[in-house]
Formats: structure tokens, C-alpha cells, sequence
């Protein structure tokens, strides 16, 4: 008998839409909208559809794994939770909690996910990951001028005259608001798009202008030089509401229209035209992520911020520098599910740095790495060094569903579920403001367990099972009892399924900021606490023609590796009814210049790496300028991140995945063995 059920998409996704799903006979079998979700109404991607197939494949890993002699076999679990709560303990008593690196990112938005960090705390502390590969850069670029990275909610979007989306991929990553966008378009709404790549949304905007990556603040350096010139700017806001417009007026001084549009490869009349634009308000700009994975991500964020601020953009309707919505990830009590005060012992490495912090560590050195809801062969930068630094440990343990490339390293592989087979509340702080809850609806198969169980087992073999004894119910109150006092309770998740969260829609009205001075800091005192400068700089790219020419000599063209169209990174590649292959898409000069045509077989290499795969031309891509998505597997022909670097942004605490430049070349096919 089929039933349907009211539930949630767990993946990382600006969207975290509300589904339908149908269950028969104990088994997932369609995956749909849930028409009444106020923001996702009814429609959902094909990464969302294909969980049905993600949940039954045949390729799940059912039982605990261990690798003996280089082979994995089966083992019951009470073996594998005995042998690893041994180890644990024998590392706690011989070497030091840190001995124990937990790497970890963001594959399920469910709140219990973050229990793993209750279970290491309760432990008494491992090495912990800091920094994000994903926006780290310009989530610390928000806190220093605003205080916290705020959007406005999702609705505002139709008060704007303008609109700008700097860098984001919306057609691909953030559907809902793609609509939100024809909305607007179809209401005379003019919309411009800011990237390198002429993808979807920039067939929508009335205006698409390319830009050389990386290069995004100095281009906002451009505007901000026009709208002062123009007499566009917000004068009464600056002079009442910021700090540092001094310095700012200085720092667009020392650098001349000309130079910039050398720079960015865009024409001085754009800037102009952008500086109307701006003026023009209210105009509402929306960052994506890809343009802060840079050397330089941080000041660009901060650099395009303060242009929103100057041209009086900032806790306006219709305005705002939208770029995350930590106002939803605030609303939950993460303090009380993980306990940090257990934790007796500290040690961080920092996500782009954990090959290094893995080969270097001393007192303890790492012996044991525990993964959870990532993937970090395939995601991190930097894939050979990564395997190095994986392959130096004695025991690692992957929790997964599926034999990733990092599962393949494993020494034991603990099977956990999917979607739909346990019970959570889902949420995204990138784009929208409504949780969502999602029952348990079927069972997992074979002996997959939920990481809750997982975590709970271990817990009890450690001599701390008692901070895990609380049920499914408790642990959600536990996370969202600060809800109550606004009248939310579990009850209104489980009687609505999605509830909207309480927060300003529109960001920053009362122009009061949350950094030291109470005023958008264009200086950052924030930054000056960390030791730092604290002002806007003109920085560039790490890997480019000007910063270091030499490496551009040999490695000519900007590879950028953005995220796919029909998986969630890593994770749908595999279900694909045909077998994926790896694209190197091409601006269409590279083409012209080295003879390639479309299908050809390349390599596409610098010196940390290389990967093959077939040309595809891309039209109206800015000049030497490449694309491979990130995501795809080893067997398929990745990493990707075999090419990228392991540097830190500026302010240490985001990626510089798309600063990376490679050459590239034909070879045969059968030079590969992919
Ligand atoms: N289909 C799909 N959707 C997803 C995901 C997925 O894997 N697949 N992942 C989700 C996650 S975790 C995230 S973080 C978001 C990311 O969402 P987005 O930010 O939209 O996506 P990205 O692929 O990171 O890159 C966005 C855009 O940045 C542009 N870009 C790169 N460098 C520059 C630059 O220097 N300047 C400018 N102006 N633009 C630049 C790229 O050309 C690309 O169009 O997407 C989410 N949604
Ligand atoms: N070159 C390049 N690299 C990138 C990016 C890029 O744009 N370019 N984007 C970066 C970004 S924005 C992000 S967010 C990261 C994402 O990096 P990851 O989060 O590491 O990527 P995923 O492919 O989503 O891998 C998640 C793994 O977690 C597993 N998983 C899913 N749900 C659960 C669960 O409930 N429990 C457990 N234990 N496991 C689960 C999945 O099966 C999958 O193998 O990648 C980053 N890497
Ligand atoms: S992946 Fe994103 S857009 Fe697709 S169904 Fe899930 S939340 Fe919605
Ligand atoms: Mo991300």
C-alpha cells in the first residue's frame, strides 16, 4: 500500500525544501514537492528526486567494514564498536585525547548531526577542524563590517529596483530564488550578473559582465571610485552609521579607472554604468560563495560590502549585502546538544591545513581519524597531499552510506543511514528561514545504523552513555527550547512540518551593527582585536599574472571548479544513469588558441596534480578562464581537487579552491586508465 508523507531534503543546499514522499511497502519509492512549503512550494531539483534512488541503491554499504591485509570484510558490530572504543581509550590514557582527529563536514543540515561534537567533547576533547571550505572567507568578511553575515528574507527580493548576483550560480544552486528572480524580472525588476562563467541565471539578467576571477573587489574599488564621482553615494549614512570612510576614500585614491579595468578585464563604462546602478536604490545584491574561495576572499567580500554600504544599500527594503542567513543556524541551543564544557583538552588544524596538521602533529601525533557527513578525499584541496597525510595514520574510520574515495581509505567503514530513515529537523543558513521536520519513514537496511546510534553505542563502551540517554524527542527540544518562548515547540514541527524562524527580514534597519563600534566598520576593529590591519587593501589572487608571473608562465589559464548541476558534490554522481564523465570546460579563446575542439581528450595539470577529461566549449566565458565541477569521483576521473591549493584565505578562515591556475593539454585516450 502506498502512502505519502510530509518530509524534508537533508542535503547541503541554499534551499532545504519541504517534500512529499511516497512509501510503499516499508520502501521509499518517489520523492516530491511539498506544495505548501511557503518558500519551496511544490518544486524540488533532481538531487532532491534522486534521494529515492540514493536510499534503496544497491551499492549501500549494509555492514560494518574492516580492512584486513588491504581488503575490507564484514564484521558484527559489537566487534567494530568494541575494537574502536578499545583504541579509543587506550589513546586516552597513552597518548591524549587530540591523538584522535575528527574530520567532518556539512552533508546532512539535520540538528542531531551535530551530536558527533557531544560525543568527542564527552570523550574529552580530539583535534577539531576549524575554517570552512565552503564560505568561511566571507562569513568572517561580514562579521568584520556588520558584525554577523545577515541576509534579507527571501521575499524582500521583489522591493528591489536592482538587482545584482555577484558570483552565484542561482539557475544551479539556489532554484527557489531563480523563480524569485523571474518574479522579479517579469515585475521590471532590472537584474545584472557578476561572473566569469555565462551560466543560466546570466540568461535571465538583463546584463551579464564578466570579470577575471578573483578579481571582484578591485572591481567594486571601480564603482565605489564612480559613485563618489557621481555624487551617488549615501552621504547621511556613511556619516552616521559607519566608521573608517576615510581610509576608504585613501584606499580608492591610489588606484586609477584604468588600472582597475587592466585588472578586472572590464571596461570602465561598466563601472560606470554599475555606479548608477547602485545608485539607483534600492538596489539588493546577492553574493554567491565561489568568489571568496580565494587568496584575497575575504577583502573582496569586504570590498563589495563596502560598496553596498556607501551607495545607502545596507537595513533598507529591497537592498542589502545578502550573502548567508546565520540569523537561522542562531535561533537553535547547539551549546546544550554538544556540551563544549566537557571537553578537557583543545587542538585545531584548520580544514584547508589538515594534511599538513595530520604529517606535522607532535605530542600527541594523530593515530586514529574518525569522519563523519564528509568526504574529504574528494572535497578537500589538494587531494594528493590529503591521501598522504590519510595513508601516514594508523586507524581511520569513515561513517558513510557508500564507498566514496574516502571510505576507500578506511580502516573500518561504520554504515549509517539515509535520508528518510531516521527522524530530524532540517535547516540551511544560506537563503531562507523556515526549519523543516522530517519523521523517520522507513528502515534502514541490513545493519545500517544512524550516527545517533553510533555515537550513543560508543558513549556507553567509553563510560559516558549517560549524556546520550535521551530520546529522539528530548534531543530536538534540547536544540530548539529557546523557540518556545515564541511560541514554537517540537509540536508545531511535527503538527506544520515547516516553521518559519524569528527573524528581522530585513537586516541591520535600526542601523545598529554588532561590531565593537556599533557602526558598519569599513576599519575593522574585529580584525584589529585578531592582531590584524583591520582597513580594505587592494589585494589580489594568490595564483594570477600579476601576483606571480612566473607560475603564470607555465600554468596560463584560472581553473575554476564550481558546483555540479545534478549532484550534491559528491554525492549523486554514482546514481547517474550514465556513467559521469569529466568536462573541461574551456573559454572559448583557450580553444581557439591550443586547436581543441569539443570532445577532445586533455590533461589538465600543474604541479600538485592532474586530471583527464573532454572538452566542452563554453560561450561567453570570460578569456582563459576553465571549468571542471567539482565532486567527481576517483573511478570517474577526479578529483578535481587534485589541482586546487590548500591555502587559507586571507582572514584564515575560508578556501582558495578557485585560485588555481593550470595548464593544459591533448593526450590519447589511452594514455589513462581512469
Ligand atoms: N546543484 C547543486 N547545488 C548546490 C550544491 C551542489 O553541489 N550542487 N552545493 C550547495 C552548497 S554546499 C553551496 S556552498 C552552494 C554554492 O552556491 P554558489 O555560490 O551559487 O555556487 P558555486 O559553484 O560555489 O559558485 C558560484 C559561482 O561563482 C562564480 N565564480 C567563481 N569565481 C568567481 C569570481 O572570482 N568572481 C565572480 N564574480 N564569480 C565567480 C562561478 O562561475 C559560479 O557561477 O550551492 C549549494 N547548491
Ligand atoms: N574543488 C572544489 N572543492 C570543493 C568545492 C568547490 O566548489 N570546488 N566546494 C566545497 C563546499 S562549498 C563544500 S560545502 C564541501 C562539501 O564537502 P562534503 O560535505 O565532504 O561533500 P559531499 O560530497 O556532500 O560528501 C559528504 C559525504 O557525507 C556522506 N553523508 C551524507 N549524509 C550523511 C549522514 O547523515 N551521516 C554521515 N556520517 N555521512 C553522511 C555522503 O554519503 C558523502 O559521502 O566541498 C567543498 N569542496
Ligand atoms: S538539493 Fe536543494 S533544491 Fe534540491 S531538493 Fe534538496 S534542498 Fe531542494
Ligand atoms: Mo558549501
Amino acid at each position: 500500500m502506498a502512502n505519502t508523507y510530509t518530509s524534508a531534503c537533508p542535503l547541503n543546499c541554499w534551499d532545504s525544501c519541504g517534500f512529499k514522499v511516497t512509501v510503499e511497502d516499508g520502501r521509499v519509492t518517489r520523492v516530491e514537492g511539498d506544495e505548501t512549503h511557503p518558500i519551496t512550494k511544490g518544486k524540488i531539483c533532481g538531487r532532491g528526486r534522486m534521494l529515492e534512488a540514493r536510499t534503496n541503491s544497491a551499492e549501500r554499504i549494509l555492514y560494518p567494514l574492516k580492512k584486513i591485509n588491504g581488503e575490507f570484510h564484514r564484521i558484527p558490530w559489537a566487534q567494530a564498536l568494541d575494537e574502536l572504543a578499545e583504541k579509543m581509550s587506550w589513546l586516552k590514557k597513552n597518548k591524549g585525547t587530540t591523538s584522535i582527529l575528527h574530520s567532518h563536514d556539512y552533508a546532512n543540515g539535520g540538528l542531531l548531526k551535530n551530536l558527533d561534537q557531544r560525543f568527542f567533547n564527552g570523550y574529552g576533547g580530539v583535534t577539531e577542524l576549524t575554517g570552512s571550505l565552503c564560505w568561511g572567507a566571507g562569513i568572517e568578511a561580514q562579521n568584520r563590517d556588520f558584525g554577523d553575515a545577515y541576509s534579507h528574507a527571501p521575499g524582500d527580493v521583489l522591493n528591489s529596483k536592482n538587482i545584482v548576483i555577484w558570483g552565484r550560480n542561482v539557475a544551479r544552486t539556489n532554484m527557489h530564488f531563480y523563480s524569485a528572480l523571474q518574479e522579479a524580472k517579469r515585475n521590471g525588476t532590472k537584474l545584472y550578473v557578476i561572473d566569469p562563467l555565462y551560466n543560466a541565471t546570466a540568461k535571465l539578467a538583463h546584463k551579464h559582465i564578466t570579470v577575471k576571477p578573483g578579481t571582484d573587489g578591485i572591481l567594486a574599488v571601480g564603482i565605489m571610485k564612480e559613485l563618489l564621482r557621481l555624487e551617488r553615494a549615501d552621504i547621511d549614512f556613511i556619516e552616521k552609521y559607519t566608521v573608517g570612510f576615510t581610509h576608504v576614500k585613501e584606499l580608492i585614491q591610489t588606484v586609477s579607472l584604468e588600472e582597475i579595468s587592466r585588472i578586472t578585464e572590464v571596461s570602465i563604462d561598466v563601472m560606470t554604468e554599475l555606479a548608477h546602478l547602485y545608485g539607483d536604490r534600492p538596489t539588493s545584491t546577492y553574493f554567491g560563495l565561489g568568489m571568496q574561495r580565494y587568496g584575497n576572499g575575504g577583502n573582496t567580500i569586504r570590498l563589495i560590502d563596502a560598496l553596498v554600504a556607501i551607495s545607502g544599500n545596507i537595513g533598507i527594503r529591497g537592498g542589502g549585502a545578502n550573502y548567508a542567513n546565520k540569523q537561522v543556524g542562531q535561533s537553535f541551543q547547539f551549546g546544550e546538544l554538544t556540551l563544549p564544557e566537557r571537553r578537557k583538552e583543545a587542538r585545531h588544524f584548520t580544514m584547508m591545513k589538515q594534511a599538513k596538521g595530520i604529517l606535522e602533529a607532535v605530542n600527541p601525533t594523530i593515530e586514529m581519524i574518525i569522519v563523519t557527513c564528509g568526504n574529504p578525499i574528494a572535497q578537500v584541496p589538494n587531494t594528493n597531499e590529503l591521501i598522504k597525510a590519510f595513508s601516514s595514520v594508523d586507524t581511520v574510520v569513515v561513517i558513510d552510506s557508500f564507498m566514496t574515495d574516502t571510505a576507500e581509505m578506511a580502516d573500518y567503514i561504520l554504515p549509517t543511514t539515509t535520508a528518510f530513515e531516521e527522524e530530524d529537523i532540517y535547516y540551511s543558513s544560506m537563503y531562507h528561514h523556515y526549519a523543516n521536520y522530517g519523521p523517520k519513514l522507513v528502515e534502514s537496511p541490513g545493519e545500517a545504523k544512524s550516527d545517533l546510534w553510533i555515537w550513543t553505542e560508543l558513549a556507553n563502551r567509553l563510560g559516558f552513555g549517560e549524556d546520550f540517554n535521551y530520546s529522539r524527542d528530548e534531543w530536538m527540544t534540547m536544540a530548539i527550547h529557546h523557540l518556545e518562548g515564541k511560541g514554537i515547540t517540537l509540536q508545531t514541527f511535527k503538527e506544520n512540518y515547516h516553521v518559519e524562524l524569528p527573524v528581522d527580514e530585513v537586516p541591520w534597519n535600526d542601523f545598529h551593527f554588532k561590531t565593537p563600534s556599533g557602526k558598519y566598520e569599513f576599519v575593522s576593529n574585529r580584525a584589529i582585536q585578531q592582531g590584524e590591519d583591520g582597513r580594505l587593501s587592494l589585494s589580489l589572487p594568490n595564483e594570477s599574472i600579476i601576483t606571480s608571473p612566473e607560475l603564470a608562465q607555465k600554468y596560463p589559464y584560472q581553473l575554476l571548479t564550481i558546483h555540479p548541476m545534478r549532484s550534491n558534490h559528491s554525492q549523486h554522481y554514482h546514481l547517474f544513469a550514465q556513467q559521469p564523465k569529466l568536462r573541461v570546460e574551456l573559454a572559448a579563446n583557450i580553444a581557439e588558441d591550443l586547436h581543441l575542439a569539443e570532445n577532445d581528450f586533455v590533461e589538465v595539470w600543474n604541479e600538485r596534480g592532474a586530471v583527464k577529461g573532454y572538452v566542452q566549449i563554453l560561450t561567453n566565458a570570460h578569456p582563459n578562464t576553465i571549468n571542471i565541477d567539482e565532486g567527481i569521483w576517483k573511478k570517474y576521473g577526479g578529483s578535481v581537487n587534485l589541482l586546487t591549493p590548500s591555502e587559507e584565505s586571507d582572514n584564515g578562515l575560508g578556501s582558495t579552491l578557485y585560485d588555481c591556475l593550470v595548464n593544459i593539454r591533448k593526450v590519447e585516450q589511452d594514455e589513462t586508465a581512469v
